[in-house]
């Protein structure tokens, strides 16, 4: 059973227990209706409370149910909430913790709601692509209003218990023992008839179709590609044009459309995504864990300069070493002036803008950083640079600190070695801006301890990234993948398209930002620096001599006011560029590619499925845990759209076998040797099966 039922004097008491947080799933659902039919049969039970054993009251439908019949077999949670509002003796819900979803929507059906102070109360489902389905649009209006309901429907943001005290939704906010508060109330109410209900309210709201045409039109201009939003204005709107029944109905119908859409199973495929990558099969969830209170940072640059404000931000004073005086203060200047544009913002109180502030602070000795429980290098991304810190990191940090490196492309291992102590050095790969970006590639080297493993995982979590682990290899998850991308994007050059063009095709796709422009804000420059490493260690790799050819010119992006597009100072908007097409297209006569009309598909199909090819091959080798660990790099780390749910739900999507019929027509192409399907891809194809 996945709820209990006990009588405890005159009250029947259904407890949800289904771990981890009382998801409404078939069985739970049936064993509440049984509890509520015992009750109603038990003459001696005179009112019924439902709460939740653990840490949540409900977070709602078991969302893992949804691809299977499970999620609508009898009793749908319709009925269950049928039952509980039909009940012919007092329901009063009693809720903490965590109130969600379907969850509030039973909290909903029933006659009376009790809830402890700092409860989440939330229907969150639009951030799964879908809408309440279970009658919440329709009786959340009735009880904290029109405006109120609609902004916690549309955001789906947790607003705490107290801040709904005033409205209908909550009889009573309990002061201590939420049982106690509630066993009193059920004793109080237990005779009285007839039963209140939340559908029987009227939605009192004059001109409610203006507000709600503003709603419409606000909500459409910022849901993008995303139906659920503008769904859930409509199922709201229902609540009070529509008689209650027929409100269900039509909210009924949505919820069923919007289940089925690619864009909700792949935002449910991001939600179980983001939480499996911060498991790891051989590092169990009770492997001990370093304390961490304190941090130091080797250089003061924009990656060390953002790293640091993350720990910051989480409360965790941070040291930031740089070798000279004048580095450190530009580099303290900088972050001081983030947070000053923060707080103009509105965005931070003084108060915290003033912790924050204090919380960071600069040395030029390692001495200062010894006794710290992480160090983080963050120095110019050359081997013998990276030698020189972790030899001196090694002669002067305290025994068990753990030594972390913010290489994006280097051996790892190869760091770990020039110190005496491999076991407690790891990777941490930041993304740019490092304040801001989710994504943390956790390198785990071949030497790396699993608390070390375990207590890098949890400080991801702390600093609010979704920390993802990889495996050594050049340039991990992401930058291995990307490098397929890029190589594409520049023979795409060669043959005959501009970088608006390429830009402008995955950017329609939904990519936050395509490869060009990508180059041009993180400095076409780092690029270079690579490809001349590769040049050496990798003759084989033929790339585009455009990017070169680019940099030749000095025009390193935004920084130097040039890159692949124009800039005009002060100003971040790309403008195509004459010098840039002119240089692209000599350069194809130059290497004698006859130039022709590429189209948006076969722009994203190359540059996709680069990266998918790439990923087979990282999946293939261990370097990544699970396909869904490099969706969710791609999605926090890179701009890839959220509702295609990352590359690899995007293959699968797609069909691996239509990919691989794809990269076959390329590999008739240029450079037709890039087009090799992984064997994993290749076999799944043949099998018809999925990466997820
Ligand atoms: C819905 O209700 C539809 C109805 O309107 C209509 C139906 C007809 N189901 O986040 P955490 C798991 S849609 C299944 O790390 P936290 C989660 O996978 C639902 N599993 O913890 C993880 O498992 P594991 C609307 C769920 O304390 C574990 O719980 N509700 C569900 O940071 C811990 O999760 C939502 O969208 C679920 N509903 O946060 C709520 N929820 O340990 C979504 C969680 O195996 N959930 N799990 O990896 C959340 O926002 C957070 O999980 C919550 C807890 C705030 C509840």
């Amino acid at each position: 059973m996945s709820a209990e039922y006990q009588v405890q004097g005159n009250l029947a008491v259904i407890t949800l227990n289904n771990p981890p947080v009382n998801g409404l799933g078939h069985a739970t659902r049936q064993a509440i209706v049984q509890g509520i039919s015992r009750a109603q049969e038990d003459a001696a039970v005179t009112a019924i409370i439902i709460t939740g054993a653990g840490k949540a009251f409900s977070g709602g439908a078991d969302i893992k149910e949804f691809n299977s019949p499970k999620a609508f077999a009898e009793p749908s949670l319709h009925t269950v909430i049928s039952v509980l509002e039909e009940a012919e003796k007092p329901v009063i819900a009693a809720i903490h913790s965590v109130c969600m979803g379907g969850g509030l929507e039973l909290a909903l059906g029933c006659h009376y709601r009790i809830a402890s102070p700092g409860a989440q109360i939330a229907l969150p489902e639009v951030k799964l692509g879908i809408l309440p389905g279970a009658g919440g649009t329709q009786r959340l209006p009735r009880v904290v209003g029109l405006e109120t309901a609609l902004n916690m429907i549309v955001s789906g943001n947790p607003v705490s218990s107290e801040k709904l005290a005033q409205t209908a939704l909550f009889n009573q906010i309990a002061e201590g023992d939420l049982m106690t508060a509630a066993t009193a109330f059920a004793n109080q109410v237990a005779a009285v008839r007839p039963l209140p209900k939340v559908r029987d309210i009227r939605i009192d709201y004059p001109n409610y179709e203006a507000f709600l045409q503003f709603s419409r039109n606000t909500v459409k201009a910022m849901s993008g590609p995303f139906p659920a939003p503008l769904a859930c204005v409509e199922a709201v709107a229902a609540a009070v044009s529509k008689k209650f029944d027929d409100g269900i109905q039509f909210e009924r119908e949505l919820f069923l459309k919007l289940v089925q859409t690619t864009e909700s199973k792949a935002l449910r495929h991001a939600f179980f995504a983001e939480r499996a990558a911060s498991k790891l099969p051989d590092v169990p969830d009770d492997t001990p864990v370093r304390t961490i209170k304190s941090v130091a940072v080797v250089g003061a640059g924009t990656m060390g300069g953002g790293i640091a404000m993350n720990f910051a931000n989480a409360g965790i004073p941070v040291r930031i070493l740089e070798m000279k005086q004048e580095a450190l203060d530009k580099g303290l200047a900088t972050i001081r002036k983030n947070y000053e544009n923060t707080l103009k913002k509105g965005k931070l109180t003084q108060e915290k803008f003033e912790q924050r502030v204090a919380l960071i602070s600069g040395t030029l000795d390692y001495q200062e950083i010894a006794q710290a429980d992480i160090v983080i290098e963050a120095v110019f991304e050359d081997m013998s640079v990276k030698q020189q810190v972790f030899q001196q990191l090694d002669a002067v940090m305290k025994p068990g600190a753990i030594l972390a490196s913010n290489t994006s492309t280097l051996d790892v291992d190869q760091i770990a070695a020039f110190t005496q102590r491999p076991q407690d050095v790891i990777g941490t790969h930041f993304f740019s801006p490092a304040n801001v970006m989710k994504l943390l590639e956790i390198v785990r080297g071949k030497l790396t301890a699993k608390d070390v493993l375990a207590t890098v995982m949890a400080l991801s979590k702390k600093i609010r990234k979704t920390g993802v682990v990889s495996g050594v290899c050049d340039g991990f998850i992401g930058n291995r993948m990307i490098e397929q991308y890029s190589r594409q994007a520049g023979y795409l050059l060669e043959e005959g398209c501009t970088p608006e063009q390429v830009d402008k095709a995955v950017e329609k796709l939904g990519f936050a930002m395509g490869p060009f422009r990508m180059g041009d804000l993180a400095g076409n420059d780092i690029g270079w620096y690579i490809r001349k490493r590769r040049y050496v260690e990798k003759p084989h790799i033929i790339y585009s001599k455009t990017a070169d050819l680019l940099c030749e010119m000095g025009r390193f992006g935004q920084k130097t006011g040039a890159g692949w597009y124009d800039y005009k100072p002060g100003d971040r908007k790309p403008y195509p560029s004459t010098v840039v097409n002119d240089m692209i297209v000599k350069h194809s006569a130059d290497i004698g590619v006859e130039r022709r009309k590429i189209s948006d598909q076969e722009i994203t199909e190359r540059l996709i499925y680069a990266l998918v090819n790439e990923a087979a091959y990282i999946l293939e080798e261990g370097i990544a845990n699970r396909a869904s660990d490099i969706d969710m790099v791609y999605l926090t780390g890179y701009g890839f759209p959220l509702h295609t749910g990352g590359p690899m739900f995007y293959a699968d999507t797609v069909g691996l076998s239509n990919v691989v019929r794809a990269m076959e027509k390329y590999a008739k192409g240029r450079h037709g040797e890039a087009w090799k399907p992984a064997p994993l891809l290749a076999k799944l194809a043949a099998d018809g099966k999925t990466f997820n």
